[in-house]
């Protein structure tokens, strides 16, 4: 049935909860992993679900997005598969940026009607998840459904991030209140024992929709409410027959800082919540990188990807993205180091060293301690990051904190001896 799916991937508005990781690039292009970029999850997800035409619907264009999308994703000259970005725009009727998930998708609509499909499956590009969508398109169908969500059940704290919903016997969905601030207890839902143990009584919609055709069309174009969350799903529950595909695997958000950095270091685990190693592996762009090198580091709990070139002393609980270089006696703990796009050559590190700037990657004796490293970064030596007590909110020139994890701006400098 997947063969009669188009899938639209919402890569971000503004990105501003990604902030200042979402400075310089749009957020479907966001690095995790150490090698990964955000939009690879959602893509990965529908390539092992048989869904091969795939819309990327992205605020920003960003160079990088476009060029990691045109390097990764490639199909046959005789498939009709593609995976392509579409970018706000201006058009003779529309000179707006995306005014929301919903407006994204209706300002998309002329590109998608030239294919032929059945149904739409609208994803967020911000969440940490492996799903076979081929389940719920079989749901959908067996259950003559015109609109399915995808569903998890959450506890009562995670509520008000969430769209909640009631449904019937047959899973039909009768009431749907968009993130309920207070009062909300009388949405609890009945559950598994399993997640009844864990106090997740909620049922919230997980943004996963997958409409028939005609029907999203026929929303779409009949108004112009914005936001599927806010609007479009909420009215469309009363003549409607909507439907929830139940899911009850490891699912996470991660479209702000603390939740992306903490879905980050939870892949270090040792039996990470979301695999890296399944079968269902997450797809990327196959670089020709060198394997890493490591000298007299005791490493923890950590994942190195390729090409780095690592002489800490230490290194516990960390991702290190690609090229990196670490120098000596440099202690790393609980930090995302994003790496870099390119090395330096032996002659600009010497030359960095003459004259008394840091080289790229992270210098000697540094501490560094709950930290992401953006990428392309210049830290000097004996650089101590994060390794006091916690440290107020802020935005600086190269770093920012959020909930007391330093940012390390894209590009920034650190000059050899800086405390922050
Ligand atoms: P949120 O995730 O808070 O809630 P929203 O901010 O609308 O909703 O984002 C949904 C997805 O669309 C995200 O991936 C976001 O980056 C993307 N997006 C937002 N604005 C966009 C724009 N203008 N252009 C392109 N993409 C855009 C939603 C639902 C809730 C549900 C949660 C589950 O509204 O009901 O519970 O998802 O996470
Ligand atoms: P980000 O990953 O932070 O979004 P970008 O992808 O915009 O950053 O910038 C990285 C750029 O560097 C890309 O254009 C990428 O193709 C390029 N790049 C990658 N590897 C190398 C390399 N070995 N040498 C030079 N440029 C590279």
């Amino acid at each position: 049935m997947t063969s009669k799916v188009i899938s639209i991937v919402l890569g971000g508005g503004q990105g501003s909860r990604l902030a200042p990781l979402t400075q310089t690039r749009s957020k479907p292009a966001v690095p995790i992993a150490g090698k990964y970029r955000l939009v690879d999850i959602p893509i990965s997800n529908c390539l092992h679900s048989g869904i091969d035409r795939i819309y990327v619907l992205t605020q920003f264009n960003s160079a990088s997005l476009n060029k990691h999308i045109k390097n990764t994703y490639h199909f046959s000259t005789f498939s009709t598969a593609f995976v392509d970005i579409l970018a706000a725009e201006q058009t003779p009727t529309s000179g707006n940026w995306f005014q929301g998930t919903a407006d994204a998708v209706r300002q998309s609509l002329h590109h998608l009607a030239v294919h032929e499909f059945d149904y739409v499956l609208i994803l967020s590009g911000d969440q940490l998840y492996q799903m076979d969508f081929d389940e719920m398109i079989q749901q959908h169908i067996e259950k003559g459904a015109e609109i399915s969500i995808a569903t998890i059940p959450v506890h009562a704290n995670d509520v008000p991030g969430f769209g909640i919903l009631k449904t019937d016997e047959n899973s039909h969905i009768t009431a749907f209140i968009e993130k309920p601030k207070s009062d909300f207890e009388s949405w609890a839902s009945e559950v598994s024992p399993e997640m009844a143990e864990q106090g997740r009584v909620y049922l919230a919609s997980m943004g996963i929709y997958l409409f028939n055709r005609d029907l999203l069309f026929q929303i779409l174009e009949s108004n112009d409410h914005p936001d599927f969350g806010k609007e479009i799903i909420p009215d469309s529950i009363v003549g409607n027959k909507v439907v929830s595909y139940q899911y009850e695997g490891y699912w996470t958000d991660i479209g702000t800082i603390p939740s992306f950095f903490e879905a980050n270091l939870g892949l270090t685990d040792d039996i990470p919540k979301f695999n890296l190693f399944d079968k269902n592996h997450i797809f990327t762009r196959a670089r020709m990188l060198p394997p890493t090198k490591i000298s007299d580091t005791h490493l923890e709990k950590s994942i190195i990807a390729d090409g780095c070139i690592i002489n800490a002393s230490h290194i516990k609980h960390s991702i290190i993205g690609i090229r990196t270089r670490v120098g000596f006696n440099t202690q790393i703990e609980s930090c995302y180091v994003m790496g870099s796009d390119n090395y330096q050559t032996l002659e600009d590190i010497e030359l960095a060293k003459a004259n008394n700037v840091p080289a790229m990657g992270i210098g000697d004796g540094c501490c560094i301690k709950n930290a992401i490293i953006d990428k392309n970064t210049y830290i000097g030596d004996n650089v101590t990051i994060n390794c006091g007590g916690k440290l107020p909110d802020g935005d600086h020139e190269t770093y920012a904190v959020v909930d007391g994890i330093v940012i390390i701006k894209k590009r920034a400098t650190i000059p050899s001896g800086t405390v922050i």
